[in-house]
């Protein structure tokens, strides 16, 4: 059996969490960790290594863009933090710079693996990377509303005490402010929850809002995304076909075309094999509407 391969561009702390969360499940044979500040990708490797008696089989080590050749999955955390007074425009222009240039060295290398895109904004990052690769849609994945979905489901748990594994409910559309909450199609084993407007304003309010709250209680967040990340890795590795809200390219979905967004995708070893088409209210669809205006916006202002 051919060895299965994992890089990680992007050692910080969603990367690093990442690559612990894929050792600790040992998804792959060989994991690869590539970062701009070597010293903290070599640290990194290093440590984890000497957990490896406690664990099984994988090999991990700290590499150079030659090492994507024969990769499976290129997952790309690297980004660009906020400077005091940068707008938003601003970091987007540097986070793409950034992937212009690791995307270069990517492709100089592979030809056939699956890029999988977590850094922000996720959903231009995502589109900016399929522009730049000219690779079939179906193999360059953003992270999507997989998080946002995920954090959702939990919070509906929570409210009704049951497992959220048993919560089928989505977040689509933009991964940031302009997301919107499925209601229309939320259940619980096909039974519609049962919240009042303010319930559901309330949770949609904190699954938006999640990640500003811990931003501003512990500076980042990535232990959820990590495994949100395992997620979308072992449904491609298993060939599972897994339906996942991932970020695609959308073609006349509702209306909505030429934009990368959150929606349930199911995911195998092609990637995204196939869009699924919810069944939206008119005023979801409105709102997808607007969450793909913005990110059209913000596509021109980097003049991709
Ligand atoms: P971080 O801890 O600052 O790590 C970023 C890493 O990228 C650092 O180690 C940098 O050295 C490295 N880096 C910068 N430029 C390059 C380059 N050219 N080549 C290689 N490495 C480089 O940030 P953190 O890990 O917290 O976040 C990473 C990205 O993930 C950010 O864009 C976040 O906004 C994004 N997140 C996305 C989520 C999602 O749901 N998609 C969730 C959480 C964070």
């Amino acid at each position: 059996m051919s060895k299965t391969k994992i890089v990680i561009i992007g050692v910080g702390a969603v990367g690093a969490t990442t690559a612990y969360t894929l050792l600790l499940r040992e998804r792959v044979d060989e994991l690869v960790l590539i970062d701009a500040n070597k010293g903290k990708a070599k640290g990194d490797a290093i440590d984890m290594n000497h957990g490896l008696p406690f664990l099984g089989r994988t090999k991990v080590w700290a590499g150079e863009y030659e090492d994507c050749r024969d990769a499976d999955i290129i997952i790309i955390t690297a980004g660009a933090a906020q400077k005091p007074g940068e707008t938003r425009i601003d970091l987007l222009k540097r986070n793409v710079a950034i992937f212009e240039s690791i995307m270069t060295e990517v492709l100089k290398y592979n030809h056939d693996g699956i890029l999988l895109i977590a850094s922000n904004p996720v959903d231009i990052m995502s589109y900016f990377s399929w522009w730049k690769s000219k690779w079939p849609v179906q193999r360059i994945i953003g992270s999507g509303t997989l998080l946002d979905s995920s954090r959702f489901r939990y919070l509906i748990g929570e409210e009704l005490g049951i497992d959220p594994r048993s919560v089928h409910a989505h977040i689509i559309g933009e991964h940031g402010d302009s997301e919107l909450p499925v209601w229309s199609l939320a259940n619980i084993a096909g039974t519609r929850i049962p919240f009042d407007e303010e319930t559901k304003e309330r949770i949609f309010t904190n699954t938006r809002d999640a990640a500003y709250e811990i931003i501003s209680a512990k500076g980042a967040t990535y232990y959820a995304i990590a495994l949100a990340l395992d997620r979308i890795c072992t449904a491609i590795l298993h060939d599972e076909g897994a339906v996942l809200n991932v970020s695609t390219l959308l073609q006349d979905y509702h209306g909505v075309s030429n934009v990368y967004l959150g929606v349930p995708c199911i995911v195998d070893s092609s990637g995204v094999r196939e869009v699924l088409k919810l069944e939206l209210s008119e005023s979801e669809r409105e709102q997808l509407h607007r969450s793909a205006q913005k990110l059209k916006e913000l596509i021109q202002s980097v003049e991709v």
